[in-house]
């Protein structure tokens, strides 16, 4: 059962809920509502009631607070894209999408924000969606360890209350919610390879040729931004790419996939006429005198397209059409928080604070804020404070609706594919999200670093994503920022092989990534060979997720209610209804602790499926090896799986499959 409740008025619709729920009666039950920032106006129970209703109850630029009781024992998940482990309590999460390469466990906020909440505790569980575009601060138990309190920045609000017998319940009523999960063509769920960047087409070409000499399956390289001519969306840089349609079919020849990305700025130039057209339509944000906002990204000063504006999208998703024509079909969006690095305004701010501090003496608090002044041109709160989005017949200032702009990039592009008739023909995904985003791609969790912390992290991730729709979703493998090394690369890969999107990705000045650029090929070829040997049995786990509005991933406790120590589990997550994962995340290890919730069958594999050692293993802990280089997972008692021989591509999949079962010991 899903019921709303209002406290005052959305300043837009976000899109995020499609689904049906009954009006709630009164408030929020067990909630506390207080309107303002300050303390003053508390109200609770019926008299929130009266207030929550009312459009007048939430003035312009006044925010509100939620509070409510946590018993000691429960435990909050959701929230998709976050740092931290899957139990979410204990920390202040930040809902305002931010372009932070450096995920610390000290941060608030990522890329995206995902304002779902399940709280589980032992006499039942429910669910709360906070539909609000703007910032939305979630104590969960940090200021005070037994009080949750949500904080919204601005704005009205819709409160969805999701109220079932089990969390996996609360998940599936909550998805039907908003709507069923975008599904990627198959070769999606083959393997890819990227870099920041390929510079040219021959090496991309070195990059696919490379990958059959060693036999290594792939289905997709990846274009970063220096395909592009001068970082503009929808060029090509001939010089270094030549003619990419002749490029793209030589690749598809080869069972490839090419994957180009695209940038959320529009390059300001003369002559370009993506820039053009947009400018004389009206198409990019505008400031309040009405002038366009010029901001900095790769490409020097840009315009941001209005992915809010209707008309404004779906002219933006049009112009994906200049690359599918080449025959890709395929696209990373990136930087779409929108990530900017500098605004001319906020610089001549800038500038001019320099000048003041010229000739000064530089005491502690000058000196520091001093220091600290260039490092703040990037994206600057006071800059998002300053331009505006065209709704309707409404403008809203962007902070305020903040969080949808990369959702509503994403929808965009979505959008025109279906218009073009090739609704699951191409893949998607994108950086920034708001819920909503999940029915037309998927996401990327972004600027990771080749970090054990970030394996872990990797793996934490994935059922608050999935709780919030977004299924197709993975992790930059071998991290992206940072040197990775041999041994981190085959764990993090050891984890990545059951991820629908499998990339290993990595930034420009680390060192290279790619197998090749290792020594144990061998172990490589293993690794990635075993997902084309799944392949039978992903997609398909995937499908039901989709089709049952179910979890991909889910965290021990959701499959094993009964099972105490199966909550209090961070670093094991559940593959589908079969499969208990459970990766080596840490160096110089040759196994690690594994807690078994029943009796299951430990798969290793270190040469193909069928010459897999299984093991059945009884309920408990155990120290379970697993040599660098192997793959190991647990399959629960009574369940099957289907694989099959590896292809180098998803299109040479066989269709013959063998099943791996296990019936247990009775
Ligand atoms: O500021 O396009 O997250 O995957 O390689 C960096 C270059 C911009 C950020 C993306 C990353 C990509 C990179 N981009």
């Amino acid at each position: 059962m899903i019921r709303r409740y209002q406290v005052g008025e959305m300043l837009m619709d976000t899109g995020a809920v499609v689904g049906s729920y009954v009006a709630g009666e009164g408030f929020l039950p067990g909630w506390k509502l207080v309107i303002g920032e300050g303390t003053e106006g508390v109200v609770a129970g019926a008299e929130a009631a009266k207030t929550a209703g009312s459009v007048e109850a939430v003035e312009e630029h006044q925010g509100f607070t939620l509070t409510y009781p946590l018993a000691e024992e429960e435990k909050i998940f959701g929230l998709g894209e976050t740092i931290r482990g899957m139990d979410k309590r204990g920390w202040l999460y930040t809902s305002f999408n931010v372009d932070d390469p450096i995920h610390l466990p000290g941060k608030h906020s990522l890329y995206a924000s995902h304002n779902f909440l399940l709280f589980v505790k032992k006499d039942g569980c429910f669910g709360l969606f906070v539909d609000n575009p703007g910032q939305v601060d979630f104590d969960l138990g940090y200021s005070h360890t037994r009080e949750a309190k949500i904080y919204v920045h601005e704005g009205g609000a819709d409160l969805y209350l999701v109220e079932e017998e089990s969390p996996i319940e609360v998940v599936r009523a909550f998805r039907r919610l908003i709507g069923k999960s975008y599904e990627p063509p198959r070769w999606a769920f083959g393997f890819g390879q990227s870099r920041w960047s390929y510079f040219t087409a021959d090496e991309v070409r070195e990059v696919a040729v490379k990958h059959r000499e060693a036999g290594i399956p792939l289905d997709m390289i990846y274009l970063d931004i220096d395909y592009m001519d001068s970082y503009k969306d929808f060029t090509v840089d001939t010089e270094r790419f030549g003619d990419l349609k002749a490029l793209v079919q030589d690749m598809k020849e080869m069972g490839i996939h090419l994957v180009p990305i695209i940038d959320a700025g529009v390059k300001m130039e003369e002559g370009y006429s993506v820039y053009e057209e947009g400018v004389e339509k009206g198409y990019f944000c505008k400031k309040e005198d009405g002038s366009l906002l010029v901001a900095a990204v790769w490409p020097g000063r840009v315009h941001f397209p209005d992915f809010l504006k209707a008309e404004a999208a779906a002219w933006f998703g049009d112009q994906y059409q200049f690359l599918l024509d080449m025959g890709i079909d395929g696209f990373w969006n990136d930087m779409n928080e929108p990530a900017i690095f500098y605004t001319e305004d906020h610089l001549k701010e800038v500038f001019e604070k320099i000048e003041d501090y010229k000739g000064k003496n530089l005491d502690i608090s000058a000196f520091f804020s001093f220091r600290n002044l260039i490092g703040t041109i990037s994206n600057y709160r006071g800059d998002y404070e300053r331009f505006y989005h065209e709704v309707g017949e409404k403008k809203l200032r962007h902070d305020t609706v903040h969080n949808l702009y990369g959702a509503k990039m994403t929808q965009a592009a979505g959008e025109a594919f279906e218009r073009m008739g090739k609704k699951g023909e191409v893949l998607l995904f994108s950086r920034s999200s708001y819920i909503g985003s999940h029915r037309y791609g998927g996401v990327w969790t972004g600027d990771n670093k080749s970090w054990w912390s970030h394996l872990l992290l990797n793996l934490q991730q994935l059922p608050g994503l999935n709780m919030c729709g977004y299924l197709y979703s993975g992790a930059d493998i071998g991290g992206f920022g940072d040197d990775c090394t041999e041994e981190l690369l085959l764990r993090w890969l050891a984890l990545g092989v059951f991820t629908p999107l499998f990339r290993n990705h990595s930034a420009l000045g680390t060192r290279r990534q790619e197998f090749y650029a290792f020594e144990n090929e061998d172990a490589y070829r293993n690794i990635v060979r075993l997902r084309y040997e799944l392949l039978p049995y992903l997609p398909m786990a995937f499908d039901r997720a989709v089709e049952e509005d179910s979890l991909l991933f889910s965290p021990l406790g959701f499959v094993y209610q009964e099972d105490e120590r199966a909550w209090e589990i961070e670093d094991e997550v559940m593959l589908g209804e079969e499969i208990l994962l459970a990766p080596v995340y840490q160096p110089h290890v040759h196994g690690r602790m594994v807690y078994l919730p029943e009796e299951m069958l430990y798969v290793r594999v270190s040469k193909g499926l069928k010459e897999a050692e299984k093991t059945p293993m009884s309920a408990g802990d155990h120290y379970v090896p697993l040599k660098v280089g192997e793959v190991g997972f647990f399959l629960r008692k009574g369940y099957a799986i289907s694989y099959t021989e590896a292809a180098e591509c998803v299109r040479d999949a066989k269709k013959e499959c063998e099943v791996l079962s296990f019936e247990g010991k009775e």
